[in-house]
């Protein structure tokens, strides 16, 4: 078939299926809960592996049994009443697989849950006592229906394609695989440009991008391409690749990519993007300090798209219901039990200061922001050492790579970026933690054993609190 035809073959069974995110917008049924005013949308928005399937489970997990919320005030007033996970959704929207994801962190031997390919919606139904008298004349207790949505991080980077034209971002990303960084994964897509055939083309550049993913780095579209198990359509039919001008699979590619817009990335926009009204930022600071100044830059770049993507700002119900707006945005560093809780105030700072520039373009100085530094699932302890006479502090844990507990240093964050030769090889040593066990206990047990995660109340606190009163 020639690759004009396979193209627009694909477009028809595109079009042929019922793309979840509009199954997920019928779900919402926007208007009328808009209205009736007992619903939150949050989006848990995040680069892939920066925690968010793994917060969503815990967010789930600790509400439903309303303990060790501390600085949920709902909870610490003894107002709320507690919290059911919706498992009847509207019609062909998928459900989170919360249950599933649970009982791997639950189990005898707790690991942590497989990537998410698609999208997903975890509802939950939150019932309180509002605290305000007048309120809580009204009824004994109110519901809070929370819809939290999770979809693979990658997609986020599509978003800014929609204000580009094929050329642009061709040169844009070219210029990016040919820099060292890319390069190193590329390369057998930039050698295979001049002469290859367009699937062997193709082919080389979603394997290079996959090698990418797996060394960390984010700015890699089409992000669909690296969750196939979403398409449903032939992979060789819907990736396009960046050539240049000229080049005899332009016109092919600029086709492609024009349809991919169009069948993909608008709809996710329209109906998921466009449509929250809370959002959560999870950011892998470690992992990029990890990795050193290069992959830093590279995380920067791709969280200012993601913010660039969202609209923020406050309205009233009615505008809010005409074009919903971002009213509330946490930024979290995830992952902070990789190092001891004195480090966590630096964490913070640090987090503040990578997303500054961003935070600034997208002007988010009309709604609250808040930055904290966040583990969903504490997975170590700190533990002090002394170390040729010197006190350090460090974390014990069980290491993913070897199944045996450690006490490691993992050296000190920073409160600021570091620069120049303060980036020093050896100075971050950040490993993986197995998971500990989630209590599936009675609530009661649980009580003083430690509440299992660093400040996911506090989140929890900033992204609802306002609307458990
Ligand atoms: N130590 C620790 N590791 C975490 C935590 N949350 C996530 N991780 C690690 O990060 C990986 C990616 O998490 P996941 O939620 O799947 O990321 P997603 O791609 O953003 O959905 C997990 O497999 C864990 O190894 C946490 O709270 N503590
Ligand atoms: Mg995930």
């Amino acid at each position: 078939m020639a690759v004009q035809d396979q193209t627009r073959a694909w477009l028809k069974r595109a079009s042929d299926l019922l793309p979840a995110w509009r199954r997920i917008e019928q779900g919402f049924e926007r208007f009328g809960e808009v209205v009736a005013g007992d619903r939150v949308r949050v989006a848990v928005t995040g680069l892939s592996r920066s925690g968010k399937t793994v917060f969503v489970t815990c967010m789930g997990h600790h509400l439903e049994r309303g303990q060790g919320l501390p600085f949920l005030n709902a909870v610490a007033d003894r107002r709320f009443m507690g919290a059911k996970v919706v498992t009847r959704l509207p019609r062909g929207v998928p459900a989170f697989p919360f249950r599933a994801h649970q009982a791997a962190l639950a189990g005898e031997h707790p690991h942590w849950p497989a990537p998410s390919t698609d999208l997903s919606l975890l509802r939950m139904d939150l019932r309180f006592r509002p605290r305000s008298r007048l309120k809580r004349g009204l009824a004994e207790g109110r519901n809070l229906v929370v819809d939290i949505i999770d979809y693979p991080g990658e997609w986020l980077i599509d978003l800014p394609l929609l204000h580009q034209a094929y050329a642009d971002w061709a040169a844009v990303t070219l210029a990016r695989m040919q820099a060292p960084l890319y390069r190193l994964w590329m390369r057998p897509f930039l050698d295979a440009l001049s002469s290859a055939p367009i699937e062997v083309l193709g082919r080389a550049y979603v394997h290079g991008l996959a090698a990418c993913r797996d060394a960390r780095l984010s700015l890699l579209q089409p992000g669909r391409a690296l969750t196939p198990t979403a398409l449903d359509v032939p992979l060789e039919a819907m990736v396009f690749c960046p050539v240049p001008p000229g080049h005899r699979f332009e016109a092919v590619f600029r086709e492609r990519f024009q349809a991919y817009l169009e069948r993909w990335v608008r709809p996710f926009k329209e109906h998921v993007v466009d449509s929250v009204d809370r959002q959560v930022v999870l950011v892998d600071v470690l992992e990029s300090l990890n990795r050193g100044p290069d992959h830093f830059d590279d995380t920067r770049a791709a969280l200012a798209m993601i913010l660039e993507a969202f609209n923020y700002g406050r309205g009233a119900w009615w505008q809010r219901m005409l074009a919903p707006k971002v009213e509330r945005l946490v930024f979290c560093a995830t992952k902070a039990d990789h190092v001891a809780n004195s480090q966590h105030a630096n964490l913070k700072l640090l987090l503040q200061d990578m997303v500054d520039d961003a935070a600034r373009r997208v002007s988010l100085d009309a709604i609250p922001v808040e930055t904290l530094a966040v583990a969903s699932l504490r997975a170590t302890d700190t533990v002090r050492t002394d170390h040729d006479g010197q006190r350090l502090s460090c974390v014990r844990g069980v290491l993913v790579e070897s199944g045996q507990e450690r006490i490691v240093f993992p050296g000190e964050v920073p409160p600021t970026m570091p620069r120049g030769d303060e980036w020093d090889d050896q100075r971050f040593d950040f490993r993986r933690f197995a998971p500990r066990r989630l209590d599936l206990g009675k609530p009661k047990e649980v009580n003083g054993a430690g509440h299992g995660h660093i400040r996911l109340d506090q989140v929890l606190e900033a992204v609802l609190g306002d609307r458990l009163t």
